[in-house]
């Protein structure tokens, strides 16, 4: 096994994560990574999005959370380097506490002025990959506060394991899953956060984002990691599985999902067929 991470996390970092679903870990980028890699997240961002003039009132319920724009590092080259960033994705291995690492996707989350509250879900019963150990970087890339869309947590809740899927695409009015009898009376755990720090949350620990009441936009940039060993578990469609031929009982991997940890001597092609879906196949 290789263990020569980049970045190595103390024993108490990893033990945080596991108690509480949800750690930060500090000044992991620098200062002119996030310049360089929000530069290229925003023109990324500017470009998926320049034929959509309405209004956020215009917007559905779910769009006034953020633009959403998938699978950058299929389209951008200069946003390939974060996904496959080394110290991140041994970061995620550490934290998940397995060897490997496979990319599940990556995405742009920009919460416009005026954007309503991420609502509160979790993220792993949206797709069909089971109990798999799956972790998210949340990275900012300006400084994120309780005025303009702070991540928060509920402490321990990734320890119920799945729980009713909280529908926010389809409906302004999805299930409330902070009234949910596993969390026991928990709430969220607002966490204001600085570029160059990353939060990192698990497959099933609920959260939301705070709704953002400042005049610019918040921009993050989130790599969702599972590990290497996961396997399908559902026939429903989902777009990065279908196109790698994935079936159920296969293993996830081949096209689009790309290992991140250990990583690979050579990077594979970009998918040749593009998917920028959004919604909870994507988020
Ligand atoms: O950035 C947000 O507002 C929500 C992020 C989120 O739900 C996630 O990264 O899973």
């Amino acid at each position: 096994m290789i263990t020569n991470f980049p970045i190595v996390l103390s024993p108490e970092v990893v033990n945080a994560f596991r108690v509480q679903g949800f750690v930060v870990t500090p000044d992991v980028l620098s200062t002119g990574e996030v310049a360089q890699y929000g530069a290229a997240i925003d023109q990324a961002v500017a470009a998926r999005t320049a034929s959509d003039t309405r209004s956020i009132t215009d917007k559905s319920t779910y769009e006034q959370s953020f633009l959403q724009c998938m699978r950058l590092c299929e389209t951008d080259p200069g946003v390939v380097d974060l996904t496959f960033h080394e110290g991140l994705a041994g970061i995620a291995a550490q934290l998940l506490g397995v060897p490997s690492v496979n990319l599940w996707q990556d995405q742009a989350l920009y919460k416009e002025p005026g954007g309503r509250e991420t609502t509160a879900h979790q993220d792993q019963p949206f797709w069909p990959i089971g109990e798999a150990p799956l972790i998210s970087a949340w990275i900012p890339l300006n400084t994120v506060d309780e005025g303009n869309g702070a991540m928060a947590y509920v402490p321990g809740s990734h320890l119920a394991g799945p729980l009713k899927v909280v529908d926010i695409t389809h409906t302004s009015k999805p299930y409330d899953i902070l009234k949910d009898p596993a969390l026991a009376g928990e709430s969220l755990q607002v966490v204001p956060v600085n570029p160059g720090s990353v939060i990192w949350h698990h497959g099933f620990t609920v959260h939301a984002a705070g709704a953002n009441c400042s005049d610019s936009v918040r921009r993050a940039f989130t790599v969702v990691y599972l590990s290497a060993d996961a396997t399908r578990t559902k026939a429903w469609p989902a777009f990065p599985l279908d196109r790698a031929r994935v079936g159920v009982g296969d293993r996830i991997e081949g096209e689009g999902l790309p290992r991140l940890w250990p990583p690979l001597a050579t990077r594979p092609a970009p998918p040749v067929q593009k998917g920028a879906v959004t919604g909870p196949q994507g988020m």
